[in-house]
């Protein structure tokens, strides 16, 4: 397998102005004749062979300028076809190729989805279409015949704008389609199939009127409308926000059951997993609402971050990946609750991003080297990489953040850019050197600041003492060299000790922030009349581990008086983690649900949910859930015991469900939904549903009885996907009768609904029991799982690897074998999907000896499989490096 660096990258030595495609689409046998406008690239080398990508492709004609290619001109192997003189001058080749869309498992390049013919061509599928020069600094403009039977495939949609469409022959008719805006061909798509149709229009503020429509299994449009109304929403909300306008007639989003990844950005034609797209109040919950409007506002928002302005190479995916999240996270955050959010990307940061970079697959934001560039497609590059943008739009202010982003698009447009190209624009705009920032994308690792308070009452002044600490990180894809001083925004204030903000200055404040870029520094507050509580990285201002050792007071004074929503509820989470590590530390027993750190958590929760959890469910649902079992995990570091963890968890959610439980019951009374009250996703709404669920969670973990009575009554009455799942989960928990029967009757109440069927897949999977193993195995059996989907894989089986730690760290090993062995069998289908499931073993090093042993064995099990597809040996290989 080889290695591509970052340093190593050239231009392409051939380009390609223009591509016509026609594509004739066949279930077996679909032909594909591609009409390739090319020349010389100035900047690459002259008269170089031009080599074009391949992959699983049978060639059947090859054409230069209208000639067929004479003996020894071309060389075609299985991965490129070589035309070794090519000439010096504006040429046209034209490939004809054939593929195989019902055998492609892989579901990239050319396949169907339950018979729709679909597309996903990023990172490098379009190789599996045609041959190609396949790197998206490689742009051209489209023009693209698609070709089918009426029968099979009524709808045919590509990129850009409808042309023409007509007959072609008995049974079989054609649509044309062109894409003016030169593109990479990662963004290439097309589809034809049956399908259902919603749609509106939209108006741009350049007076453009915009066809937006969804594409669904006929019989879902009524769950396509909350995500057609997502589109006019991003729409509305890019030109208010960046003043980005849509730049084509129509705007397709199309829904398919068997996708690797979540959606795809291709222009004018996203394609979708039909779990971000589908939703109704019977199937889905206000999570699928939240993440669908998230995950249309994000593939809308490539259409300026990626598309018109995209990557230079894949090196620099976080480019477009790590700017669009940022934008998703700002466009959910001015459709919902600011704070809420905010809560909700840091604990999938600290979820998913922190381990990744404390563990063997930890890379840069932007990679230095790599083996299979569809294994960087991870929590580091998207959602570090937002992080990124967030810390310099808090370095630099919002206005000229602003000017930035302007300046950015309009001198990038239409090219295939660079971070530096990126960070140029903010450089020019602010003056600023951004050289030092800069780091943040090279440096692997999550940084540790260490802060000590100190309050000198005779100067009245108070000194706040930071050290940034940077862990080494030596990986093929990071650099070897010493970690250099990384600059840090920390929002900060200060907290009167009987609340309210306190009285101090420092001039190196500016708007609440104060600049950490040496390794250590301190920052002296003058006039200040008392000991303040410091409140340090407000609305976590950077994507840092704080080590700062407040007392448990200090801690009660943030969560009851803090400005900052976002502190306020770390206060909450600092205070139950602290119990926590010190109980799966000191091997507390299951039976020791007491403790006075307990109860003051729990007196604190009190007063909290008294003062205001009905002003804000939403914020109040979040204080109450205690921090994952991941998280726990990250904090304790090394010779983790998962079991451990999950009874210190539990024996604190028993704790406060005993010392809260009347209040938990009222607010669930208060909280209820009046009978016969029109359903909303709306946040406020979600907002009241989630607070009554956490409330059950903990009413049912203090009391298994009358929680599953509860549960139980739950289920009967729900109205919502949300109540349904919210009262099976706390069910699930409880071994015997009542949780098999509900188990069995929503399986069966929902049998002919997959994506429901996932929910309750993934429930059963991250049962923290030890029959849970069996369950899956059993669950793998059932007629609705399919290796084949990567939905149902994901549901299934990465439930159990990767969010059931006691499961999947089993000190018997079973755990890391049934994974290992899923992997083996899913590799020869669909590798990527199987790569990432192989991720769950990133924690490998931090368990227990024991543990650490069996998961060693598993995974170079794995590794020695002889045949194994790049993408699950490049996991393997860098797990175990
Ligand atoms: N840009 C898209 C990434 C993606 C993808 C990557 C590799 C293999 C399959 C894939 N499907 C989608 C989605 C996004 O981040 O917007
Ligand atoms: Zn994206």
């Amino acid at each position: 397998q080889t290695i591509v660096r970052l340093a190593d990258y050239r231009p392409s030595d051939y380009l390609i102005d223009r591509v016509e495609l026609d594509v004739r689409l066949h279930p077996t046998e679909t032909r594909v004749t591609a009409t390739l406008a090319l020349r010389p690239n100035p900047a690459g080398e002259a008269g170089a062979p031009l080599v074009l990508d391949g992959d699983e492709l049978t060639l059947l004609a090859v054409a230069l300028d209208g000639q067929p290619t004479g003996p020894g001109a071309i060389e075609v192997t299985p991965r490129a076809l070589t035309l070794h003189q090519p000439p010096q001058r504006p040429f046209v080749l034209e490939i004809e190729t054939q593929v195989n869309p019902s055998a492609n498992t892989k579901l990239m390049g050319l396949y169907r989805s339950n018979g729709v013919y679909c597309t996903q061509c990023e990172a490098d599928g379009f190789r599996r279409i045609t041959y190609f020069l396949d790197r998206p600094d490689v742009m051209a403009v489209y023009t693209t015949r698609i070709e089918a039977d009426r029968d099979e495939a009524p709808v045919l949609l590509g990129n850009g704008n409808p042309v023409e469409q007509g007959e072609a022959g008995p049974g079989r008719h054609y649509a044309i389609w062109h894409d003016p805006h030169p593109k990479p061909a990662y963004l290439f798509a097309v589809v034809g199939g049956r399908l259902g149709r919603v749609g509106s229009r939209f108006t741009t503020m350049e007076g453009r009127e915009v066809e937006i429509a969804v594409y669904v299994e006929p019989g879902k449009e009524g769950r396509a409308n909350f995500a057609l109304d997502a589109v006019a929403r991003s729409m509305a909300w890019d030109e208010r926000t960046f003043g980005r306008a849509y730049d084509l007639d129509v705007f397709n989003v199309v829904a398919v059951s068997d996708f690797n990844m979540g959606a795809m950005e291709n222009k004018g034609l996203n394609i979708f997993n039909d779990k971000y797209v589908l939703a109704s109040p019977d199937t889905a919950t206000d999570a699928d609402y939240a993440n669908i409007e998230a995950i249309i506002a994000h593939e809308y928002f490539h259409n300026w971050s990626g598309n018109r302005v995209t990557c230079r190479d894949w090196f620099q995916l976080c480019l477009k990946e790590g700017l669009t999240v940022f934008r998703d996270q700002e466009f959910s955050s001015d459709e919902r609750s600011r704070p809420v959010h905010r809560i909700a990307e840091v604990r999938t940061l600290r979820a998913r991003q922190f381990p990744e970079d404390a563990g063997p697959l930890a890379h840069p934001v932007r990679p230095q080297a790599y083996r299979e560039i569809n294994n960087f497609y991870t929590a580091t590059v998207y959602e570090k990489g937002a992080e990124i943008v967030r810390m310099l739009r808090t370095l630099l202010g919002p206005e000229v953040f602003r000017r930035g982003m302007d300046r950015y698009f309009s001198t990038c447009d239409g090219t295939a850019a660079t971070v530096e190209d990126f960070l140029a624009a903010f450089a020019a705009e602010s003056g600023r050197d951004l050289d030092a920032f800069a780091r943040w994308y090279a440096q692997a690792g999550t940084p540790t600041v260490a802060v000590a308070g100190a309050y000198d009452a005779g100067r009245r002044t108070y000194t706040l003492s930071f050290r940034q600490s940077l862990p080494v990180i030596a990986t093929e894809a990071a650099a070897a060299a010493e970690p250099r001083p990384l600059v840090i925004p920390v929002a900060l204030g200060l907290v009167a000790p009987g609340g309210g903000p306190a009285a101090g200055r420092s001039e190196r404040v500016s708007d609440g922030v104060f600049v950490l870029e040496a390794p250590e520094d301190s920052l002296v507050f003058t006039d200040v009349e008392a000991a303040p509580v410091p409140s340090l990285f407000r609305g976590f201002s950077a994507p840092v581990k704080v080590d700062h050792a407040l007392t448990r007071d200090e801690r009660l004074t943030l969560l009851a008086h803090d400005g900052d929503a976002f502190n306020r509820w770390q206060a909450a989470q600092s205070l139950a983690m602290e119990v926590l590590v010190a109980r799966a530390t000191a091997g507390a027993p299951l039976a020791a649900e007491a403790g006075p750190e307990g109860d003051a958590l729990g007196r604190a929760l009190a007063t909290f949910l008294d003062g205001e959890a009905l002003a804000d469910p939403a914020f109040a649902a979040l204080v109450l859930t205690l921090p994952g079992e991941q998280e726990v995990a990250q904090a304790i570091g090394a010779d983790v015991d998962p079991d451990a963890i999950w009874r210190a968890r539990q024996t604190l959610r028993v704790q406060l469900g005993r010392n809260l439980g009347a209040r938990l019951l009222g607010l669930r009374d208060a909280l209820a939904q009046p009978p016969g009250a029109p359903f909303s996703p709306d946040a406020a709404s979600a907002g009241r549903r989630a607070l009554r669920n956490a409330a059950l969670d903990l009413v049912a973990a203090a009391d298994p009885e009358g929680g599953t009575a509860l549960a139980v009554a739950q289920l009967e009455d729900a109205v919502t996907m949300t109540d349904r799942l919210a009262a099976l989960a706390p069910l699930s928990l409880v071994p015997g009768e009542a949780r098999e029967a509900a188990l069995a009757r929503f399986g069966e109440t929902y049998r002919d609904e997959p994506l429901v069927l996932d929910k309750w897949f993934a429930l059963q999977a991250m049962i923290p029991e030890a029959g849970t193993l069996e369950r899956v195995r059993g669950l793998m059996r059932h007629p609705a799982f399919s290796l084949g989907n990567p939905n149902r894989v994901r549901s299934l089986v990465a439930s159990f690897s990767l969010n059931n730690p006691t499961q999947f760290h089993r000190p018997d090993g079973a755990g890391y074998d049934l994974t290992a062995e899923v992997v083996l069998a899913l590799d020869g289908k669909n590798p990527q999907v199987a790569a990432r499931l192989l991720t769950a073993f990133n924690t490998w090093r931090m368990v227990e000896d024991g543990r650490r042993q069996r998961a060693a064995e598993a995974l170079r099990r794995v590794a020695g499989t002889p045949g194994l597809s790049p993408d699950v040996s490049d996991i393997a290989g860098r797990s175990l490096a």
